[in-house]
């Protein structure tokens, strides 16, 4: 393939003007190794919407990345970027992936050859990963290999077109004409030969032509392609294929006084849609309410399979209950509250009997995800442990779980909380382990006492002369929660007056009003005590191996 003659290191001596110019000279490279890039894991992630999610490299690419990263890694990127974890994810694939693109396109300069070598070994990594999956299957290596397809075509061209207006330009800048580095046969007469300014400008127009065309077509695929995969077949469809029944037990009226009233803390009930969303799928996995069953197995008696239109038959109850994830930082945000609608989970386990050494179950997704959860727990005949269909009365949404999962109140989510959840084994703690309890947490996760302060926000100002109001959320899932108090600075704990309580299952909200506050900095910290006399510890740990403690404190400033 073609070289550029004048890029030979150390042939001439001593020209301010060439290292500048060489540089600029390889922007265009850096470029078309980029866009290649783009070409071929755009299309290859637009085809793959054919295919399924575990065709597309980039999915499978991301989801081998959260597989094999250390725990600790997982950990900081849940605790660090709660429900944008996976965006963060991508955005780091995104960076890494573009500086090695655009090395690819600056070796493609010197040897286009091993430019495209070293594409075809990206595709041939791209293609394991893709494979190694699993929940793929052979076929979904087409999209990698047509898309590899497209990204060589393109780096060929591109990077040839560069290589053109490099030399146009250099050719432009020296007043000589490009005949030199061209074999005598396609050399034009001095008569028909265009001035070099035409040539540069001609080849610059090629470039940017094909630079624009390339930048479509990869803007294009990704866009297209993920906007199919999230408005196409998810939650709108899928929602409208699954009729929730009305509740056997329908949930308790929430009175009024079950919020305190201010603005600016988190509402009693979370919105599905501002619901925390914490799990390990990078793709939603989707599950048709026809093909999902649930298997009961394991240390029972009786195996038992139930489909959804037996689940849809059953005297579902509707309880309000509050998730949390064992990964919520002092004062975080990864909880919500959601009126759940299922089957109490004790029922179907006593359909399936099981046996007397049993101690745990072992609750397994569609996507192999795993939860241990104390057997006691789930025949706990005073706790609403839930085989869940609905959120808020709607079904389940695809990110929370869409068409089952389980709900536990006390229990954190990794422990209890599966969603896409197609099979409960019952086993011992001793014979079996769960995906997060493989990584480092606990195998049992009983939720902790804890609160948080939503207002005033951290580093607010308020007017002098105005009371200070202090508000927040405490929960001690299935003990309850029966006092808060705060302090300002390091004065005396004072207790706060508490929102109604709904059920010893969901948060409370607290609020409290400091009446002549000076001006000047100050800081408030609150802390819960549940109905066992427990009170939140000031002890501050991190949230491996079973949640972080402390009190949340935050400052303000009275002006
Ligand atoms: N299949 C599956 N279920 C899962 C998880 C997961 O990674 N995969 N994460 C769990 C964790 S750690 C939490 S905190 C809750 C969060 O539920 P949400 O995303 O509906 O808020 O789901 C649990 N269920
Ligand atoms: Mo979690």
């Amino acid at each position: 393939m073609t070289q550029t003659a004048h890029e030979t290191p150390g042939t001439t001596g001593p020209d301010a003007g060439r290292n500048g110019r060489r540089r600029r000279h390889l922007i265009p490279h850096l470029l078309a190794g980029i866009l290649a890039a783009a070409i071929f894991l755009g299309v290859a992630d637009l085809i793959a919407q054919l295919f399924g999610p575990a065709s597309s490299p980039l999915v499978s690419l991301g989801s081998t990345i959260i597989t094999l990263s250390p725990s600790w890694l997982q950990d900081f990127a849940i605790s660090f970027f709660g429900s944008n974890n996976k965006l963060v994810l991508y955005l780091s694939m995104g960076i890494v992936g573009m500086i090695l693109a655009a090395l690819i396109g600056a070796v493609a300069r010197r040897s286009l050859r091993l430019g495209v070598a070293l594409v075809a070994v990206v595709a041939a990594i791209l293609l394991m990963v893709v494979l190694l999956r699993p929940e793929s299957s052979p076929l979904d290596a087409l999209p990698t290999i047509i898309g590899a397809g497209l990204g060589i075509f393109s780096l060929l061209l591109l990077s040839g077109a560069a290589t053109g207006l490099t030399r146009a330009a250099e050719a432009d800048r020296s007043g000589s004409p490009l005949t030199d580095s061209r074999p005598a046969e396609t050399r034009r007469s001095a008569a028909t030969r265009p001035s070099t300014e035409d040539e540069h400008a001609h080849s610059r127009r090629r470039f940017l032509g094909l630079a624009a065309a390339g930048t479509a077509i990869a803007a294009g695929s990704i866009t297209f392609g993920r906007s199919v995969n999230a408005f196409g077949v998810g939650a709108g469809e899928a929602a409208a294929r699954l009729v929730l029944p009305t509740p056997a037990v329908p949930a308790a009226a929430i009175p009024a006084g079950a919020s305190v009233g201010v603005d600016g803390v988190a509402p009693f009930i979370t919105p599905n849609n501002d619901f925390y969303r914490i799990d390990t799928a990078l793709v939603v996995p989707e599950l048709a309410p026809d093909d999902w069953t649930l298997r009961i197995h394991g240390l029972v008696e009786e195996e038992i399979t139930i489909d959804m239109a037996e689940l849809l038959d059953l005297p579902l109850e509707e309880h309000h209950i509050t998730l949390a994830c064992v990964s919520n930082p002092v004062g975080g945000d990864l909880l919500g509250n959601a009126t759940w609608l299922g089957y109490p989970i004790r029922e179907l386990l006593a359909r399936a009997r099981p046996l007397g050494e049993a101690d745990m179950v072992l609750s397994r997704s569609v996507d192999g995800w795993t939860a241990s959860t104390p057997l006691e727990v789930l025949t706990d005949e005073d706790r609403a442990c839930l085989l869940a269909v609905g959120m808020n009365g709607e079904p389940l949404p695809a990110q929370h779980g869409y068409p089952a999962r389980l709900v536990v109140p006390g229990l954190y989510g990794y422990v209890s909380a599966t969603k896409w959840v197609t099979e409960l084994e019952v086993t011992r703690f001793d014979a079996e382990t769960a995906y997060w309890t493989d990584r480092g947490w606990d195998a049992e996760g009983p939720i902790l006492v804890a609160s948080r302060i939503d207002v005033p926000r951290p580093l607010a100002r308020v007017s002098s002369g105005e009371e200070v109001v202090v508000a927040g959320s405490a929960w001690a899932q299935h003990e309850g929660v029966s006092e808060v108090e705060v302090r300002l600075d390091d004065g005396d704990w004072e207790s706060v007056e508490l929102a109604d309580e709904v059920n010893i299952d969901t948060w409370r909200q607290w609020r409290h009003t400091f009446a002549d506050v000076d001006s000047g900095r100050h800081s408030v910290t609150v802390r819960a005590i549940n109905a066992a006399g427990e009170t939140q510890t000031d002890e501050r740990r991190d949230p491996i191996p079973n949640a972080a403690t402390g009190q949340h404190r935050i400052e303000f400033s009275v002006e």
